[in-house]
């Protein structure tokens, strides 16, 4: 490794603008978010298209220089941040940002890995398409992260994941070459799937350059509705009285607790939840219909109305403005952000079997109370998905940084040993990062952790590609 040889290597090829080093031009792109991990680089590297980019990548080869992408730096894992060895480089995408082009036969859009998720959400509706993936840090997460996590968000259960809505990729090697996979195909069963192995693998196997995404055609109209139900498995039925009624049309289900509702309202007073006093359980549903406004609204009262009558839930508002609407959805979005206001927690995203999900959040709760029995439980997500964002808060009154520090092994042992024993996953949307890195090995199983270290070996020999993150370096 030839710290200070790369960085003269880099100096030539780029532009000064393009390389940071100062401490407080750097202190962006070394933590996280969430800002619980801190490194240090040799620089911030920022490209402005592709070739400048394999170049980059050849420079760190032949210095040994560890690199880590990152977009938007909006993860929750970490894998963004890179090591405290202050010998790695960031390279940030931000600058690589064009769209390519927008093909409306082929309802596909071609973008570069540095544009914003939400900007390009805007370029489909321009074209009265759209581009479905939806997240909280829509306004700031870039496509290459989104790809690079395999990012899921409100629309999963309709749309799928980032993966499901990506047709092509472009990414740049561990050898600084330029792999053009940039195909706008719905099919195309060609051998191995390239484009499949560098999604989600954030950042370790290759650095995502560029990307073909499909388009939807736009919805005529949008229907959100907030609705109180009692239980998880009154929750389920009601979950599924919309897909056997509403089929494609229904287009997200996100559950919050009473517990995350009265955070967010603690943290945003202005944010009240309008079904009144907090019930059980609050449902955010959207409905998504290409008809007309009124077959909507008649399909979302009638199915409300039989929900009402079954008892499976006590309370349903439907959205009467758009600008109502996003308050319905600023009040669900704004949990994470009441939480981070809150105090440090200890997250777990994590996925269910919805049929194992009433007995594993009791059991788990139990579990956890018995332990800590003043914690706070934080459980909300996208659970038209299975997916539940289980994130426990050290009880009022006690500094979380020091209860985090004292309980996060033993808390993450207790989910994650019930994730396991209720057959679910311990990464559902957020990735393995630097978070979960230790623990993966046990989730995956020893035979398919091997799988993936021998093909982080073969395409990145040199580990020089986000390295110690998703596996750990010694597994390789
Ligand atoms: P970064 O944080 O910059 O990077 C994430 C990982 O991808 C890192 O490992 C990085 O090395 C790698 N990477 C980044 N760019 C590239 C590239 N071009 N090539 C290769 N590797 C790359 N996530 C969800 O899935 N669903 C949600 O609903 C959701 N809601 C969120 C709400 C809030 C308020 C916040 C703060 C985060 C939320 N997230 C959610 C997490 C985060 O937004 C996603 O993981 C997102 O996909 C990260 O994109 P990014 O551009 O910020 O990536
Ligand atoms: C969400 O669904 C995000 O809002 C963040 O995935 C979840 O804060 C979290 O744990
Ligand atoms: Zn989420």
């Amino acid at each position: 490794m030839n710290p200070s040889a790369a960085l003269s290597a880099f100096q030539a090829r780029l532009k000064s603008t393009q390389i940071l080093c100062t401490t407080d031009d750097m202190a962006p792109f070394l933590c996280d978010w969430r800002k619980r991990y801190f490194g240090n680089a040799l620089a911030v590297l920022l490209p402005s298209n592709t070739p400048e980019l394999a170049e980059i990548v050849q420079i760190c080869t032949e210095f040994g220089i560890a690199l880590v992408p990152q977009g938007g730096n909006t993860g929750l894992c970490g894998g963004a941040t890179p090591d405290q060895s202050g010998t790695q480089v960031v390279v940030s995408l931000k600058r690589m940002n064009q769209i390519r082009g927008l093909d409306i036969d082929n309802q596909t859009i071609t973008v570069e890995a540095g544009c914003v998720l939400q900007t390009i959400q805007e370029a489909a509706a321009a074209q009265d398409l759209l581009f479905p993936l939806s997240l909280g840090a829509e306004g700031s997460c870039c496509i290459g992260g989104n790809l690079a996590t395999n990012a899921g968000g409100t629309n999963v259960l309709r749309y799928g994941n980032a993966r499901d809505l990506c047709l092509g990729l472009e990414v740049v090697t561990a050898q600084g070459k330029i792999w053009n996979g940039l195909r706008g195909l719905r099919k195309d069963n060609t051998g191995y799937d390239l484009r499949d192995l560098f999604i989600g693998s954030e950042g370790t196997l290759g650095i995502i350059t560029a990307a073909v995404l499909k388009l939807y055609p736009m919805p005529v109209c949008q229907w959100t509705s907030l609705v109180a139900t009692p239980s998880i498995p009154a929750t389920i039925q009601l979950l599924n009285l919309f897909k056997q009624k509403a089929t494609t049309l229904l287009t997200g289900f996100e559950m919050m607790t009473a517990e995350s509702l009265a955070l967010t309202e603690k943290q945003f007073p202005q944010m009240r939840n309008p079904l009144g006093e907090n019930p059980p359980f609050t449902v955010l549903i959207e409905f998504s219909d290409h008809e007309s406004e009124a077959h909507a609204r008649n399909l979302v009262e009638s199915i409300l109305a039989e929900a009402l009558e079954l008892g499976i839930a006590s309370n349903a508002i439907i959205a009467s403005s758009i600008a109502q609407a996003n308050t319905f959805w600023q009040m669900r979005e704004h949990i994470t952000l009441a939480q981070a206001q809150e105090g440090a927690n200890l997250k777990h995203d994590i996925t269910i079997p919805l049929s194992a999900l009433d007995n594993f959040i009791s059991a788990t709760d139990a579990v956890l109370r018995a332990k800590y029995p003043q914690v706070r439980i934080i459980n909300f997500g996208h659970l038209g998905d299975g997916n539940l964002h289980y994130n426990v808060a050290a009880p009022v009154g006690t500094d979380s940084a020091i209860f985090n520090q004292a309980n996060e092994t033993s808390v993450h042992d207790i989910i994650y040993g019930m994730v396991e024993k209720f057959g679910g996953s311990i990464s559902a949307e957020h990735g393995i990062g630097q978070l979960k890195l230790h623990d993966l090995r046990a989730h995956k199983g020893a035979i398919a952790h091997d799988l993936m270290a021998t093909i982080k070996t073969a395409l990145d020999p040199l580990n020089i590609l986000n390295p110690n993150k998703v596996l750990p370096t010694n597994a390789n």
